[in-house]
C-alpha cells in the first residue's frame, strides 16, 4: 500500500496528555493520522469547511470526488482491502443524506468506514435554516453508531470511539456529526492513543473438542465459508484445516477466493442467489456443514439449509443470526483463526467416506464443464456469451489483480466463473447488492494497491450510476480498466 500520510504534527503524538489548544477540526486530522489513515475521501461544503482547511495542511491525502455516494464506495473499498476504516468527509444536509447508501451498503456488508459529517452551528440545530436536518438521526439507520459532537473537547474522543466502532466485529460503518462552530472552536483535549480493538481467544474448549468429534464423525462434511472468513488470518487458518484432507469448500461470494490455487482440489464453486449450482447440491447432500464466518444477508438459509436432519457447525467472531432454517447445532464463537487452529490441531485431516468422494468429484467436474462449455461457444445468436468474456478476462489477469464487480447480470456470471485464489480479490457488493459500486471501488483500488492489474465490470446501467468519477480518476492519474457489458438495458437475463 502507498503511504502518502505526511508526518503527523507535535499535537498528534497519540498520548492523551494535554496540549496546546488547538481548532477541533485541526484535532480531527490528527486523529485520522494516528489511525492510519491515508486517504479522506469527500465533497466540500461550507459547514465542513473548518476540517478541509485543516487538511490543506497536513494530513491525509484528499480526493475530491464527484458525488458523495461514490466517495463513500471508496472509502468502503479500502475499509475492505486494507482493514483500516475509509474516511469520507461531507458537508451537512445534501452532502450527509447522500451518504446513506454507501454507509448502509458498508454496514451491512461489513466494510470498515469512518464518516465525518458537517452540520449547522449548535444555535441553529432546531431551526428552518439552510441544510438543518438531524443527521444523527438519519445516519443512526445506515451505521452502527453516530452521533452528534456538541463540544469541542468531546472531538478527539467521539472520533477515536467511531474507529473502534467501523472495526469491531461485525465491522461496519460509524459516523461523527459535526456542527460548524465546534469544528471551528479551540479544544486542549489531546488526539486518545490509537487504542486498537482488543483481540478475542478460539471458542471454550470443550466445544471446539465437540466440534472436532462431529468432523471426524462425518460422512460427508463440506465447509461454507462467508464473508469474515475471507479475513487474512481466518483465510490462512481455513487453508491449514483443509489441507491434507477431502474437506471440500464452497465459498459465498464475499468468500471469494478463501481456497488457494494449490488446494483447488478442495474447490466446490459457489454460492449465492439462486439454487442451481453445483455448490447447492454438494451442500444439499451434507451431513455436517461447517459454516466459517457465514453470515445470512449473502444466502438465506431458507433456500439452502432446507434440511432440519443436518448438523450445522457455526464458526465465528459473532452469534449466528437465528432463522428458521439456520439454527446450529453447535456455535464456536471467537477468534475464527484462533478457533480454526484448534479445531484442525484435535481433528486432524478429514476424510470423506468414498460414496461422498464421489459425489463431490462429480459436482467438481461439472464445475469445470459449466466453463469448458462456455468457453467452447463464445458467441451466440443473441451475442458474446457474458461467461465466456469473464473467462477471457481471467486469462488475461494474474492473481494479484484486483476485480470490483457491479451488480447487475455482471455479478451472476463473475461470481459463477470467475476463479481467484486470494481473497479480497474479486469484490461484489453481496449484501445490500448496491448499483455502481464497481467503478468507484476500482479506483480505490488502484489507489492503495498500486502496481497491480486493477479491473472494475459493471452493466451500461451500473457504468452510468458512478461514470462521473472517470473525471477523478484521470486527475489523479490512476489508471485501471473498465469493461461495460452493454445491452442497452437495465437487467436482461
Ligand atoms: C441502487 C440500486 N438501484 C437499483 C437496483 C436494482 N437493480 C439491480 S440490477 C439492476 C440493473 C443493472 O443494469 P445493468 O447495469 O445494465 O446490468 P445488466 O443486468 O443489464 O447487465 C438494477 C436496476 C440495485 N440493485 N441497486
Ligand atoms: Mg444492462
Amino acid at each position: 500500500m502507498s503511504t502518502p500520510v505526511r508526518p503527523p504534527s507535535a499535537a498528534a503524538g497519540g498520548t492523551g496528555v494535554p496540549v496546546e489548544p488547538t481548532r477541533s477540526a485541526q484535532r480531527v486530522v490528527e486523529c485520522l493520522q494516528a489511525n492510519d489513515v491515508p486517504y479522506v475521501f469527500g465533497v466540500p461544503g461550507a459547514k465542513i469547511d473548518a476540517v478541509y482547511d485543516a487538511l490543506a495542511d497536513g494530513g491525509p491525502e484528499l480526493v475530491v470526488c464527484r458525488h458523495e455516494q461514490n466517495a463513500v464506495f471508496m472509502a468502503a473499498a479500502v475499509g475492505r482491502l486494507t482493514g483500516v476504516p475509509g474516511v469520507v468527509l461531507v458537508t451537512s444536509g445534501p452532502g450527509t443524506s447522500n451518504l446513506a447508501t454507501g454507509l448502509l451498503t458498508a454496514t451491512t456488508e461489513q466494510d470498515p468506514v469512518v464518516a465525518l459529517c458537517g452540520a449547522v452551528s449548535r444555535p441553529d440545530r432546531l431551526k428552518r435554516t439552510h441544510q438543518s436536518m438531524d443527521a444523527a438521526a438519519l445516519l443512526a439507520a445506515v451505521t452502527k453508531s453516530a452521533g452528534e459532537v456538541s463540544h469541542p473537547d468531546n472531538v478527539p474522543e467521539a472520533v477515536a470511539n467511531a474507529f473502534r466502532a467501523a472495526l469491531t466485529e461485525p465491522r461496519g460503518a460509524a459516523a461523527v456529526v459535526l456542527p460548524a462552530d465546534v469544528a471551528a472552536e479551540t479544544t486542549p483535549a489531546a488526539i486518545p492513543k490509537r487504542l486498537p480493538v482488543p483481540p478475542a481467544g478460539p471458542a471454550p474448549d470443550t466445544l471446539i473438542h465437540e466440534a472436532a468429534g462431529i468432523l471426524r464423525g462425518a460422512r460427508n462434511p463440506v465447509v461454507l465459508v462467508g464473508a469474515r472468513g475471507a479475513d487474512p488470518a481466518a483465510c490462512t487458518a481455513i487453508r491449514s484445516l483443509i489441507a491434507g484432507g477431502g474437506l471440500p469448500v464452497i465459498e459465498t461470494f464475499q468468500a471469494a477466493g478463501v481456497v488457494s490455487r494449490d488446494l483447488e482440489s478442495h474447490y466446490l464453486g459457489r454460492v449465492g442467489l439462486f439454487r442451481n449450482q453445483p455448490a447447492d447440491v454438494v451442500a444439499a447432500a451434507a451431513d455436517v456443514i461447517l459454516a466459517i464466518g457465514f453470515d445470512p444477508v449473502e444466502y438465506d438459509p431458507g433456500l439452502w439449509n432446507t434440511d432440519p436432519e443436518r448438523t450445522v457447525v457455526h464458526i465465528d467472531a459473532v452469534p449466528a443470526e437465528i432463522d428458521n432454517h439456520y439454527q446450529p447445532t453447535l456455535e464456536l464463537r471467537g477468534d475464527i483463526a484462533a478457533t480454526l487452529t484448534e479445531l484442525a490441531r484435535h481433528t486432524g485431516p478429514v476424510r470423506l467416506s468414498p460414496e461422498a468422494e464421489a459425489a463431490v468429484a462429480a459436482q467438481r467436474a461439472r464445475l469445470t464443464a459449466i466453463d469448458d462449455e462456455a468457453r467452447a461457444r463464445p458467441d451466440s445468436d443473441r451475442g458474446l456469451d457474458p461467461a465466456a468474456v469473464c473467462l477471457a478476462l481471467r486469462d488475461h489477469l494474474d492473481d494479484q489483480a484486483t476485480v470490483a464487480c457491479d451488480i447487475g447480470s455482471v455479478y451472476i456470471h463473475m461470481a459463477r466463473h470467475f476463479r481467484v485464489y486470494e481473497p479480497r480479490r474479486l469484490l461484489f457488493s453481496n449484501g445490500q447488492q448496491t448499483l455502481g459500486v464497481a467503478l468507484p471501488w476500482a479506483l480505490a483500488a488502484a489507489l492503495v494497491r498500486p502496481g497491480t492489474q486493477i479491473v472494475s465490470v459493471s452493466g451500461d446501467g451500473g457504468f452510468l450510476f458512478s461514470a462521473q468519477e472517470l473525471e477523478t480518476a484521470t486527475r489523479l492519474g490512476l489508471t485501471f480498466v473498465h469493461i461495460i457489458f452493454r445491452d442497452n438495458t437495465y437487467l436482461d437475463l
